[in-house]
């Protein structure tokens, strides 16, 4: 029942291999590795086919991509309050009692209506709740505060949890901060679909998390290393954003909340550092995919970035489709990061094998094995092309520590990063008896950033 063409989290887990080399005195090793599964999701389109990539500037001219979605959705989305419903916030015991003061809270949005599985909207796709924009987005501090870390969540009016056991799916959903300084770096002064739909654009929001059906936890510090402290500062004039896609599969409409959970302490704590990601895109703020231009043999896919913000560069990876080899990250001419395709045939995911699979990493001679977490995301064949035996793309390997060729981003820098793909060595993904679409993405994490 579900529509082959949606391309959100083609690929929704990026590993790396591990263990990470230390950057400092600190190891950031299980912070890169969540950072680099999670924030595969934010750089691609959602639920948008990849068709429309190329007309992205023409339908931003046109104005018309509200009005695409809200047809879209008509008679669906926000409805009122359920009697009877849950409290919209509920405070909870704190998730990260290694931090003093640190809170948990869980904020209930909607609810929303879903159209049930019989009915199809214009894309074809049954039963879909699409890319619903929503402004109306309370934060979990109303001051300065940061965020340890947060996940998403779908839940019925009388707070049982809606998952796929009962045919309700959170196919995707994207967090927005706006605010003064809000930017997403690489996305600056370019037309990016996501933006324009909560009516905002990258110079004025920037992109904090994203989830599918698995609905793991980012975090931005390691329950395993309390010294690593580093966290997601939100400041008074911050405004939240969110970007909507669920899924029913059973015959009726249904309504349901999406719950945001928080892992915040107030203020600004004393040794904690300001973290984020700098997406680099080879298809920067569109779909995230490229046309394989061959079909057989080698070729490289490339994108330039001016750097506008400067920062203290904690690690990095990069990510490709099956068929890539490695992926390079050169800074006024010279490589800072080379970051290799492991490929192995047990990687054992069977759904998410051949784009990124879900490697482990040892961090401090511990294994950080996330069975649980993984289980949920392997179920989403959905999310995923057909993937068929043979080698495929396990994990990505790092850059950090004396791999990391650079220490600092700086203002003015020219970034550059190349996806570079052999099909003779490594077989592509095929559909339809051609290449699959293929990307080229890096992720950098850097702590202590300023505009
Ligand atoms: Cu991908």
């Amino acid at each position: 029942m579900f529509s082959s063409f949606v391309v959100f989290a083609l690929c929704s887990s990026l590993a790396i291999a591990g263990p990470v080399p230390v950057n400092d005195a600190v190891d950031y090793s299980y912070i890169i590795k969540r950072q680099m599964e999670k924030r595969q999701d934010l750089g691609v389109v959602p639920g948008l086919p990849a068709a429309l990539a190329g007309f992205v500037p023409v339908i931003a001219n046109m104005g018309i991509l509200p009005q695409i979605v809200k047809s879209m959705n008509a008679g669906y989305g926000k409805v009122a309050d359920i009697p009877g419903a849950l409290s919209k916030r509920i405070d909870m015991e704190t998730r990260n009692p290694q931090f003093p003061n640190s809170k948990s809270v869980k904020i209930r949005y909607g609810p929303y209506k879903v159209p049930s599985a019989s009915r199809r909207n214009l894309l074809g796709e049954a039963g879909t709740l699409f890319n619903w924009p929503e402004l109306d987005v309370p934060k979990p501090c109303e001051g300065e505060c940061v965020m340890l870390s947060m996940e998403a969540d779908l839940e019925y009016a009388d707070g049982s949890n809606a998952n796929t056991s009962n045919g309700m799916w959170l196919h995707h959903m994207v967090l927005f901060n706006v605010g003064p300084n809000r930017f997403d770096p690489t996305c600056a002064n370019k037309t990016s679909l996501p933006h324009l739909l909560i009516s905002s654009s990258p110079d004025k929001a920037e992109r904090v998390m994203a989830s599918g059906n698995e609905r793991t936890r980012t975090r931005f510090n390691s329950p395993y290393q309390p010294q690593t402290k580093l966290g997601y500062f939100l400041n008074p004039a911050d405004k939240f954003a969110l970007i909507l896609d669920f899924m029913n599969e059973k015959t009726e409409d249904r309504v349901v909340y999406l719950t945001m959970t928080y892992d915040y302490i107030n203020g600004r704590p004393e040794g904690f550092s300001n973290f984020r990601s700098i997406w680099l895109d080879v298809a920067q703020c569109g779909t995230s995919e490229v046309r394989a231009p061959v079909q057989s043999g080698k070729f490289n896919v490339s994108q330039m970035w001016t750097a506008n913000l400067d920062a203290e560069i904690l690690g990095g990876g990069g990510h490709l489709h099956d068929g890539g080899s490695h992926l390079t990250i050169e800074v006024d001419g010279k490589e800072i990061c080379n970051s290799v395709a492991l490929y192995s045939k047990s990687n054992g995911t069977g759904a998410m094998g051949g784009m990124g699979g879900m490697g482990g990493v040892a961090v401090g001679g511990k294994a950080i094995i996330e069975v649980e977490e993984d289980l949920a995301g392997m179920k989403l064949q959905k999310r995923d092309g057909p993937h068929l035996s043979g080698e495929h793309i396990s994990a990505m390997s790092p850059c950090a520590g004396k791999t990391m060729g650079l220490s600092k981003v700086k203002k003015g820098q020219n970034w550059r990063i190349t996806g570079f793909y052999d099909y003779d060595k490594y077989p592509g993904m095929m559909t339809g008896g051609k290449q699959s679409n293929v990307m080229g993405i890096a992720l950098i994490m850097v702590k202590n950033w300023s505009v």
